[in-house]
């Protein structure tokens, strides 16, 4: 960590040390910018039945569903945002079942053989989710009470060379959907806030809590953030790629339609080998170790 305090330092380059943020947010943009829409409804929708299926075999449903009519079937109790994920029904996918395990490896392999055309490791474990149309938690409200979910998942430790994957099941707009930044203004804000830890990367990666501090305190930053932070409309398998350093969010759901999605990070094999040599295959993402047979699964999508 660093303790100098930031007001002796002239230059952000000056306190940060390595250099490695600055050099890290000056890189190019993925996509253009993106999100990068990559309309994939034929392989998706294997995965729409099997998220049907997992409900019903989980208890959640009695008989497998549309996914976007969930909010009519599934109990007040089963779509309350929890803690830890936006709704008791969402969930892992490897421990929800093994069929929608299996097509989402599938989904994997196409995505790296036929859109990115080169191997990358991937998330084995992502999340599933299904948000609802009911109240967010208090938790994360900006001044005035509305939600203030925006982060970038760097900010979560998640490597610079990442690339996030957003795939919508359902229909989304609004609220509903996901919201994302533009890039240049991501970059601003995320520029502000690593100023604001006096460019130390330890506390940058786990910025998490202090980002969103940062945009409760400072009413212009949240200003211009929530004003270019907008919901993508998504036809139901629309792949959205993007950078990971596009700051993007969670709003309440006010749509009165259920959102399922699956959010999956991939990382370009020769990045990843990169960086976990420079990380000595120690840092962790979510407190699993971001390796191979860790945070992301032994085999890599060439492997599946
Ligand atoms: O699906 C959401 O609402 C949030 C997704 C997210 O934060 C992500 O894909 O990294
Ligand atoms: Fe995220």
């Amino acid at each position: 960590m660093n303790s100098r305090p930031a007001t002796t330092d002239t230059t952000a380059d000056s306190r940060d040390t390595s250099g490695k943020i600055q050099r890290a947010l000056a890189q190019p943009a993925l996509f253009d910018g993106g999100p990068r829409r990559v309309p994939l409804q034929q392989a998706v929708a294997p995965l729409r039945d099997e998220a049907a299926k997992y409900l019903v075999e989980r208890g959640f449903t009695s008989r497998p569903l549309p996914l976007e009519e969930l909010h009519h079937h599934v109990s007040a109790e089963d779509q309350a945002w929890t803690t830890e994920r936006l709704s008791r029904a969402s969930c892992e996918l490897a421990s929800a079942s093994p069929g929608l395990l299996a097509a989402y490896h599938d989904l994997v392999r196409l995505v790296a053989r036929e859109v990115l055309g080169f191997d990358v490791v991937f998330e084995r474990d992502p999340p599933l989710r299904f948000h609802f149309p009911v109240p967010a938690p208090q938790r994360f409200r900006a001044p005035d009470g509305s939600l203030l979910t925006h982060h970038s998942d760097i900010l979560l430790g998640d490597y610079f060379e990442q690339i996030n994957m957003w795939l919508p099941l359902t229909d989304a707009a609004g609220s509903a959907s996901l919201l994302a930044t533009p890039f240049e203004t991501s970059i601003e804000v995320l520029r502000a806030f690593a100023a604001s830890v006096g460019y130390d990367f330890g506390r940058f990666r786990t910025g998490r809590t202090a980002f969103y501090e940062l945009l409760v305190s400072d009413d212009a930053l949240r200003g211009k953030l929530s004003a270019a932070c907008l919901p993508v409309p998504v036809r139901w398998g629309d792949l959205l790629m993007f950078d990971p350093r596009v700051v993007h969010g969670t709003a309440e759901n006010r749509e009165g339609t259920t959102r399922v999605s699956i959010d999956f990070r991939v990382v370009p094999l020769d990045a990843y080998e990169r960086l976990v040599a420079e990380d000595a295959g120690k840092h962790t993402i979510e407190g699993h170790v971001a390796v191979r047979g860790g945070f992301y699964d032994e085999r890599s999508a060439f492997q599946l």
